[in-house]
């Protein structure tokens, strides 16, 4: 029997400065409109694989508002935090979701693990690999920027990569 209950439960909440909140299950992701949709990440990032959403799609179905100046990312599973300016991150980022047709392993950052394309080198830029967000739970939406305890020198990013 299919575990409909894994695909039905909420795995993506998207709140804050948005008209409407979303409490998105796989399933949910996976019905957002084709033309939002990437069938395998491979063919945008090499060295990563799976279904990803642009993050475009997401933020037009929970309308975000115009004081929305920052998209805050948050990881309760290892509570990771990174806030990011929207307007230079909206049209390149996306998420990823699923990998050949079921969850997207912890491994690769899953459930839900979001993926900025074109990211400058850790700690180098606001918008760096350390932006990548995984295990991702939460997208708020805020004005101003939000809560983010990336790495801020190499010591400690080193520590956080011996961890993982
Ligand atoms: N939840 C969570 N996401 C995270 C991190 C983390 O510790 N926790 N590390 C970040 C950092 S510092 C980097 S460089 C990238 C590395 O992603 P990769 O292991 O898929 O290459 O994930 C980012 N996303
Ligand atoms: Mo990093």
């Amino acid at each position: 029997m299919p575990d409909t209950n894994r695909i039905v439960t909420p795995l993506l909440t998207i709140d804050g400065e948005v008209q409407t909140p979303l409490a998105l299950s796989q399933a949910d992701l996976q019905a957002i409109s084709q033309p939002h949709q990437i069938t395998d990440v491979a063919a945008l990032i090499p060295s990563r694989r799976g279904q990803a959403v642009w993050l475009e799609g997401l933020l037009a179905q929970a309308s975000v508002k115009p004081a929305a100046t920052h998209l805050t990312l948050h990881a309760s599973k290892d509570d990771f935090h990174a806030s990011i300016p929207l307007a230079a991150i909206a049209n390149r980022a996306l998420v990823i979701y699923a990998l050949d047709g079921g969850p997207l392993p912890a491994s690769a950052g899953g459930p839900v693990r979001f993926f900025i394309l074109d990211h400058a080198a850790c700690h180098s830029a606001e918008i760096d690999e350390c932006a990548n967000v995984k295990f991702i739970d939460r997208i708020e939406l805020t004005a101003g920027k939000g809560q983010d305890n990336r790495p801020q020198d190499e010591t400690s990013h080193a520590a956080l990569h011996a961890k993982a």
